[in-house]
């Protein structure tokens, strides 16, 4: 029987530094130290010794399943700690790899004029204000003074959805709809999008972008709105920018002008930009016919106003120098990247 355990204990030993995982390791236990285990089915046979015989053997088997305990428990803290230190390694994250940067974006040109040119006006005390781009006949054209015969009108130039309704047209029936809610003193201006039915080429499209302003209090004159379109003009292009008016004709403004600034490229000697004009058109502007006013329900009597009105695109191709609108609308990165 001596003999037996000293052989268990040797085979048992031999067997557990072996041992690469824990669940093997367990099966090892249960082998020796279970209830059918080696070690236990000889000491079940202790029975069958003398009396004399059963103390060493006792001690000994005793000695051999507390050596056997404690091998298993130390080789189950060893691989423990083992299996423990693989997975930090697998599951290890290295904090110094820079990381993955992103593209940021920005503003589109487009809005990045709207913008300034809303900056400007804020400046000046106007507020904005917006409305629909499907809009009724009547204050597209009606309210505006727009005769019925007037070109504007023809389904050559306008989107009608139906008889009464139009993609609008200019941003003006917003002006309309302004001097219809509130009484005057009205500074506001009204970006947004317009439609009319061009051909696309390199400076039309039948979407674009407006900005109009209107001014509407006791005693607004010409004074006010030529002193309003220098100070835009200078914030827009530069300190040393000229305004030029040039008489015009539009059906919601008496007397209306078409206005220039000096160009921003040459200062107004001439160049490629201006096509040797020295000038650039970039506005239409007028005192608000009374005949609109009145419409709105203001005494053309007691209050007059200005207006103007101006293409965001075509002033974006000028300031950018950009050749044709249609980059505006094409979404090429190579292109929204350069500004
Ligand atoms: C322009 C040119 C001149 C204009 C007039 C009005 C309103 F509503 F007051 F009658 N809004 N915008 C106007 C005047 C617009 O754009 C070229």
């Amino acid at each position: 029987m001596k003999d037996q355990l000293n052989a268990i204990k040797i085979r048992a030993e031999k067997e557990l530094s072996q041992v690469t995982a824990v669940q093997e390791l367990e099966n090892i236990r249960v082998k020796y130290l279970g209830k059918k285990g080696e070690l236990t089915s000889v000491l079940r046979g202790m029975g069958a010794l003398t009396a004399e015989e059963r103390p060493a053997i006792g001690q000994l088997a005793n000695g051999v399943r507390a050596f056997l305990e404690s091998r298993i428990e130390e080789t189950k803290r060893k691989l423990v700690r083992h299996e423990r230190s693989l997975l930090l390694q697998k599951e290890a994250i290295d904090v110094t790899i820079p990381g993955k940067s992103r593209a940021l974006g920005h503003r589109h040109p487009l809005s990045m004029v709207m913008n300034e040119i809303e900056e400007v006006f804020l400046g000046m005390g106007y507020e904005i204000a917006e409305g629909p781009e499907v809009e009724l006949d009547y204050y597209n054209f009606e309210a505006l003074n727009i005769p019925k015969n007037h070109p504007s009108r023809d389904v050559q130039d306008t989107f009608y959805v139906d008889d009464n309704i139009v993609l609008r047209t200019h941003t003006s029936p917003v002006q309309i709809r302004v001097m219809e809610s509130k009484k005057p003193p009205i500074k506001v201006i009204c970006p947004g999008r317009t439609y009319r039915s061009d051909e696309v080429d390199a400076t039309h499209s039948p979407i674009f972008h407006q900005v109009e302003g209107l001014v509407v209090d006791k005693g607004i004159t010409m004074g006010d709105l030529i002193g309003t379109l220098q100070v835009f003009a200078k914030s827009l292009f530069g300190e040393k920018t000229k305004v030029r008016l040039r008489p015009h004709h539009f059906p919601f403004t008496e007397p209306s002008a078409e206005v220039d600034v000096s160009c921003w490229v040459c200062g107004g000697t001439g160049c490629r930009v201006c096509k040797n004009e020295g000038w650039i058109e970039i506005l239409g502007s007028g005192m608000v016919h009374p005949k609109v006013l009145e419409v709105c329900g203001i005494d053309p009597e007691v209050y007059s106003g200005f207006a103007f009105g101006l293409g965001v695109e075509r002033v974006a191709l000028g300031k950018f120098n950009i050749d044709d609108s249609r980059l505006f609308y094409e979404n090429d990165i190579r292109f929204l990247k350069q500004f």
